[in-house]
């Protein structure tokens, strides 16, 4: 696979400083040469940069909302001319306005429709009349599927994601203003309730399979550092118990690169400054191994007790 690696240094979309420093902790952590390593061609293309950022309408308490919508015009061009498979590294979630957005696009420049995988502790679908907490990377997901509110943000480039390609999983923080206009669509929600009781494999396997039976289709992956337990993944803002497990967050990365379907990826949240010595951030990279064919029978023995 061609891979392109897109450095997004956006902090804009919550308040706590240290995600900018998100890119250049997983190519600290051996992106390149692990991708590189399984086979693949990988193109780190450095750190985008947004234009002016404009004034915003819309309510006081929002956080830089005239940055988070330069980063989403900036983004946006970023995703929709690459040829192969954009990884987007963050970052803060806010930077999904963007890469979905242009993702989208790319897809309707292909004749393809666009499925979305969301795996987060959030549904991020606030939007920024709804947001309590002003953050806007709690509001990604409704502006990709084209809700109200938006103004002032770039109108989308391509169609908005229909809620019925829209599968979220690890979902066990949802706000009261998201939950019933959630539940409303026809997104497929999989919290860890859910979770729990079927595991992952089973609701991934159908979903999966509705994406292939589209025929030509793009796959976007989002990838949330607070998808995963905050005990092996301490370096997100937003921590919430009762995460995905090491062997539950491979397994998903690992059905997916078995699928062959997975055409974009964020790695978003991660917060190198709450790091404990890149152990969150080298968790993020070994998993993006796993999306791109990295094998358990790849990985070495040593440490295993085996002797
Ligand atoms: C929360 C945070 N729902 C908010 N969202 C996060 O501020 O609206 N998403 N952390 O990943
Ligand atoms: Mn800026
Ligand atoms: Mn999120
Ligand atoms: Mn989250």
């Amino acid at each position: 696979t061609e891979i392109t690696l897109i450095g997004v240094p956006l902090d804009s979309g919550q308040t706590r400083p240290g995600c900018l420093m998100g890119p250049d902790a997983y190519r600290v952590a051996g992106i390149v040469p692990t991708l590189t390593g399984l086979g693949h061609t990988v193109r780190d293309i450095g750190n985008v940069s947004h234009g002016p950022v404009p004034e915003m309408p819309g309510p006081a308490h929002l956080v830089r909302p005239g940055e988070v919508a330069a980063w989403t015009e900036a983004l946006i061009d970023a995703g929709r001319s690459v040829e192969g498979m954009p990884v987007f590294m963050g970052g803060d979630h806010a930077l999904a306005l963007g890469s979905v957005a242009g993702m989208a696009a790319r897809a309707a420049d292909r004749d393809r429709p666009l499925f979305v995988l969301w795996l987060d502790a959030h549904s991020d679908f606030h939007t920024p009349l709804t947001t309590e907490s002003g953050n806007l990377h709690g509001t990604p997901v409704a502006y990709y599927t084209g809700q109200d509110g938006f103004e002032g943000f770039p109108p989308l480039p391509g169609p908005p994601v229909p809620f019925d390609n829209l599968c979220m999983m690890g979902l066990r923080s949802v706000d009261p203003g998201e939950r019933d206009r959630l539940a409303a669509t026809d997104a497929q929600l999989h919290d860890m309730r859910a979770i729990d009781e079927t595991g992952f494999a089973a609701p991934l396997r159908d979903f999966l399979a509705k994406v292939a039976a589209a025929g030509e289709a793009d796959l976007h992956v989002s990838l949330d550092v607070d998808f995963l337990d905050p005990s092996i993944a301490p370096a997100v803002g937003t921590t919430v118990p009762g995460g995905a497990t090491f062997r539950e967050a491979h397994l998903v990365m690992e059905m997916l690169s078995e699928s062959e379907l997975v055409t974009s990826l964020d790695l978003v949240e991660l917060n190198p400054a709450m790091d404990e010595r890149s152990r969150t951030a080298r968790l993020m990279v070994e998993l993006t191994a796993s999306l791109m064919g990295k094998r358990i029978f790849d990985r070495p023995t040593r440490g295993f007790g085996y002797g």
